[in-house]
């Protein structure tokens, strides 16, 4: 049984996979197949469910006992990051730590030395797809202790950021709830040569529940994707650790990377290095606690392209999320400019 629903789930998915859209693509569903109700982002998901099913799937994160840098809020961060243009002759600081304050601090068009206009914060191609940007945010403060404590991030006044929107799944009733996690700093690998390697600023990851109605009138999982350094995997709702009594996953946050693993252990990741994801006992609720984090109740809904929950404005930022560091490592670009429909479902090792 398992297998044939493997097998089924593989095929349909692949060509779903075919036609899967980028992150926050607005809802294309017939207005006869839309939820009742208000639905303030207009993808045919209601606001209840969504914040219904964004409630039920809300992940537990475990940190490795050795993690160093854990996750903060947007808000959080954008207070302690400048932002520079990377024109042809040379980079030019647009805004200081403490100047993004709002979108017209973050979005505005500014002009290189060699005379070409540029959309800082925002760009898109003729078909309204994100530009590869030469501007990108940066922490560098010039006070030391300042730096690093912005890398440690900030659990105490963290929040996660979630994507609701109607699955490829060829149901009804079936969901992808993305959760974006954002870390001010992604810290070196153990290299398999000995050689550590692999930081660099503002990390995002992520994960994806796929949602099913469970027969009676609730949800539950249906798989989950985990999303790694190459691109990722899927897991059975039974290989999925869940907090007792619900069904929000358990995820594993590799150590300093911020991987997203469904077990504890160690992963290798030849010729990277090794992913550690080893997380020791954890008491929610305990102040100070620094080996896990609930997400329950921290978690904003983002709505979708076009139609962002208001104060979500940082999400359109679609440039690098750090300054390059020469070979060693490039920052990502966040969500904005990132597909995220998972992968088609591929059932493999992680
Ligand atoms: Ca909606
Ligand atoms: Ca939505
Ligand atoms: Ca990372």
């Amino acid at each position: 049984m398992e297998r044939s629903r493997s097998v089924l789930f593989r095929t349909i998915s692949r060509f779903a996979g075919t036609m899967a859209v980028v992150f926050l693509a607005a809802g294309a569903a017939s207005s006869s197949m839309c939820d009742p109700g208000p639905d303030a982002d207009g993808d045919c998901v209601s606001d209840k469910r969504e914040q219904e099913l964004i409630d039920a799937f809300a992940p537990l994160l475990r940190f490795d006992a050795e993690e160093q840098y854990r996750l903060s809020s947007v808000p959080w961060y954008l207070p302690r990051v400048g932002m520079q243009i990377v024109c042809p002759s040379r980079t030019i600081v647009l805004r200081q730590p403490g100047q993004i304050t709002s979108p017209s601090t973050m979005f505005f068009t500014v002009t290189c030395d060699d005379g070409q206009v540029h959309y800082a914060g925002y760009s898109t191609d003729a078909s309204g797809e994100p530009r590869k940007p030469p501007y990108e945010l940066f922490h560098d403060r010039e006070n030391e202790l300042e730096r690093l404590e912005t890398r440690e991030g900030h659990l105490a006044s963290a929040e996660i950021y979630a994507h609701v929107r109607s699955s490829p799944w060829p149901h009804l009733t079936t969901y992808d709830v993305t959760y974006w996690f954002f870390y001010p700093w992604n810290g070196d690998v153990v290299g398999t040569w000995g050689i550590d390697k692999g930081h660099h600023q503002g990390d995002w990851e992520h994960v994806t529940v796929r949602v099913e109605s469970n027969g009676s009138g609730g949800w539950r999982m249906h798989s989950m994707f985990f999303a790694t350094h190459v691109e990722g995997y899927w897991r059975w709702p039974s290989e999925v650790d869940k907090v007792a009594g619900t069904e929000r996953p358990i995820v594993y946050v590799a150590r300093k990377t911020h991987a997203s693993y469904a077990k504890p252990g160690d992963y290798v990741l030849d010729p990277v290095g090794i992913d550690h994801a080893n997380p020791t006992e954890c008491t929610l609720g305990l102040a100070g606690e620094q080996d896990c984090w609930d997400a329950y109740s921290h978690v904003r809904n983002v709505g979708e392209r076009g139609q962002l929950t208001p104060g979500v404005w940082f999400f359109e930022y679609s440039g690098q999320w750090g300054p390059n560091d020469g070979w060693k490592t490039e920052s990502p670009r966040g969500p904005r400019a990132r597909g995220t429909r998972p992968p088609a479902f591929i059932r493999a090792s992680a």
